[in-house]
């Protein structure tokens, strides 16, 4: 139990079968996790018919409605530090993420990284199919956040990330503010100002074939108004947990020097 990937839902009942399939084909050791916002297609119950292919390694929770991708994540990382996971995957579940994929995030987060991000923007990072206006705005979005908050990662919105466990555990998670695009810029940027070591591996990021994109203006206007809100807030904000007596006593250890960049 060291390894959990956590695949949000909303509607993708033509993906989740075989992205379930997919992940324990290649990762057959890993548990993984749905948490789907009660869709309507049904995506739930189609996971529920697989509990008994993958009995102990695959879970579902269910949440009351659309709430939004961050919140999803939130829920799943706690859900993830209750019970002892160490290596903390997000991935979609539209195939834009190859489960292929997680090996070599796992290996770079094993290898000293608090935070290993599919990255499709540093060398030898790929997207295919997607229509040019997708990809400047992508990429538009990843020079804006890296000139507002200098944040050295070359594709801050990525959302096929591994944490290791002891960069979700330091941050005050409920503090995360954003659900879309800006939740995955968040992440990261919590973890940098952390101190942790954030470290780009390299994807193809392939768009996808089947189901309906979530993505609407709501979310670009969060993530244009949301790192503005970040690079001002993090003169006075403090992402790491406040600690309580008890959590003194639990395995939190701050001194973990192989995550923590030097001189932070
Ligand atoms: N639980 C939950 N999952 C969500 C929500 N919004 C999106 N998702 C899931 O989050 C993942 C990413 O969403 P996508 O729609 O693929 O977003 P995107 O990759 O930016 O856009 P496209 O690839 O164009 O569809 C998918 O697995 C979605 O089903 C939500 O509100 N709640
Ligand atoms: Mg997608």
């Amino acid at each position: 139990m060291e390894q959990l990937v956590i695949i949000p839902t909303y509607n993708e009942k033509e993906n989740i079968v075989s992205i379930i399939d997919a992940v324990f084909d290649v990762c057959p050791e890993y548990h993984l996790l749905i948490i789907d916002d009660n869709s309507p297609d049904g995506t739930a119950n189609l996971v529920k018919s697989q509990f008994a292919r993958y009995p102990g390694k695959l879970f579902l929770e269910q949440r009351m409605g659309k709430m939004g991708l961050g919140t999803a994540y939130i829920h799943g990382f706690k859900w993830a530090i209750e019970r002892g996971y160490q290596f903390i995957f997000e991935m979609d579940a539209d195939f834009s993420h190859n489960p292929k994929d997680l090996v070599r995030l796992y290996e770079a987060c094993k290898n000293g990284a608090g935070v290993a991000v599919g990255s499709r923007y540093t060398r030898g990072g790929a997207v295919e199919n997607w229509p040019a206006n997708r990809i400047l705005l992508s990429k538009g979005a990843s020079l804006y956040t890296r000139l507002i908050t200098w944040m050295p990662v070359m594709d801050p919105t990525a959302g096929f990330v591994c944490y290791r466990r002891e960069a979700l555990e330091a941050m005050n998670l409920d503090g995360i503010n954003f659900v879309g695009y800006a939740f995955q810029i968040e992440m990261k940027f919590a973890a940098w100002k952390l101190g942790f070591k954030i470290k780009e591996v390299p994807i193809t990021f392939v768009d996808r074939k089947l189901g309906n994109s979530k993505m609407n203006k709501g979310i670009i206007k969060e993530g244009v108004l949301g790192v503005l809100k970040l690079r001002w807030q993090s003169l006075f904000k403090n992402y790491r947990k406040k600690l309580s007596n008890t959590d003194y006593n639990s395995t939190v250890n701050f001194q973990q020097p192989d995550v923590l960049l030097e001189g932070k």
